[in-house]
């Protein structure tokens, strides 16, 4: 077995403080609305609370998305083909990733995530699984374009990117991130994507706003973290958890809307809201077949094959990194 090895790249002040963190919080919460990048919710507790909602009732994308990489492994390994680096970015399921792993014969796997702990036990976890298998984690903002380990450097490369959290980012962004995954992969990679699609607006709120309340604890739990690692006191019994249907963007958006007047300071800076104000803590965008190509497209991607689920809830694309020469 080929023993994880990290590679940290996150920034840290001399108090520990990450100083990402701590400029996009300040920054959001200077803005008329209210808002924290949603990939901020990921701290330990939170990736625990999100694997929580993907065991929800209400929360279908886990399970469909699970339904289509169960279903289509005949498919993947014809046009996959065996042989590749598998980059996922995120550190990956304990479920999907392996499922993809045996459909395919990859020569390595590569976790990228930004969330340390987390991605070296998935890491661990997935290297004890696949025993032949050189695993190589490496802790990064994949944001940006990621250096790879030398180790996979000769070897074609597949991205993973399940889940939807694509959707998690405005046009502009997911577009940014995926031609940082062109760059990180290089022309002629492939990239599997999931998209989540449109449907019911009560289907959607439902799975954003479930009857246990754990949507609820993984939204406010970013208000923990922030009085927990930002030197800050936000009352965070004074929040409520929202979701709401946008349809002018297609997206649900999670707020944490103020009960009451409250005032705060994080990082030595005041901030006051209203009650009804709102921080607004994640969008999750949903697509149909035409603007999941159209986003592809636009971030360097060229769409290969799409399959759906059974009731036709969630999508899995695969695209080519076309060279910049291809386009007319
Ligand atoms: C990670 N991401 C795709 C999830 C989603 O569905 O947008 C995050 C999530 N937020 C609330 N529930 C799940």
């Amino acid at each position: 077995m080929t023993t994880p090895k990290g590679l940290k790249l996150v920034e840290r002040d001399a108090t520990g403080v990450d100083t990402a963190f701590r400029a996009d919080v300040l920054d959001g919460l200077a803005e008329a609305q209210k808002a924290v990048p949603a990939r901020w919710f990921y701290d330990d507790a939170g990736s625990q609370l999100f694997e929580d909602i993907t065991q929800l009732p209400e929360y279908y994308p886990t399970r469909a998305e699970t339904e289509i990489l169960r279903g289509g492994a005949k498919e993947f390994a014809e046009l996959i083909g065996p042989g590749r680096a598998v980059v996922e970015f995120g550190s990956g399921s304990s479920v999907k990733t392996p499922l993809l792993l045996s459909a395919i014969a990859p020569s390595a796997y590569v976790p990228l995530d930004i969330s340390g702990d987390f991605l070296r036990a998935a890491a661990a976890d997935l290297a004890a699984k696949f025993p032949g298998l050189p695993v190589w984690p490496v802790e990064a903002d994949f944001m940006r374009r990621v250096e790879l380990p030398g180790e996979v450097e000769g070897l074609p490369k597949l991205g993973f990117f399940p889940g939807s959290t694509i959707g998690n980012m405005v046009a502009r962004t997911a577009t940014d991130l995926l031609r940082s995954m062109r760059e990180t992969l290089g022309v002629g990679a492939l990239l599997l994507i999931g998209m989540d699609l449109i449907k019911d607006e009560e289907l959607l709120v439902a799975a954003y706003d479930d009857a246990a309340g754990t949507t609820a604890k993984f939204n406010l739990n970013l208000l923990h973290r922030i009085n927990r690692e930002l030197q800050a006191d936000i009352p965070v019994a004074a929040f409520k958890h929202e979701a709401r249907w946008n349809d002018t963007y297609a997206r649900i958006e999670m707020h944490l809307v103020a009960q009451e007047d409250v005032s705060f300071s994080v990082s030595g800076q005041r901030f006051g809201m209203t009650a009804g104000e709102s921080i607004h803590t994640e969008n999750s965008h949903k697509f149909t077949r035409r603007t999941s190509n159209t986003l592809l497209a636009a971030g360097g991607w060229e769409p290969r094959a799409r399959w759906t689920d059974s009731e036709e809830r969630f999508s899995l694309l695969l695209a080519e990194a076309r060279s910049p020469r291809s386009a007319p």
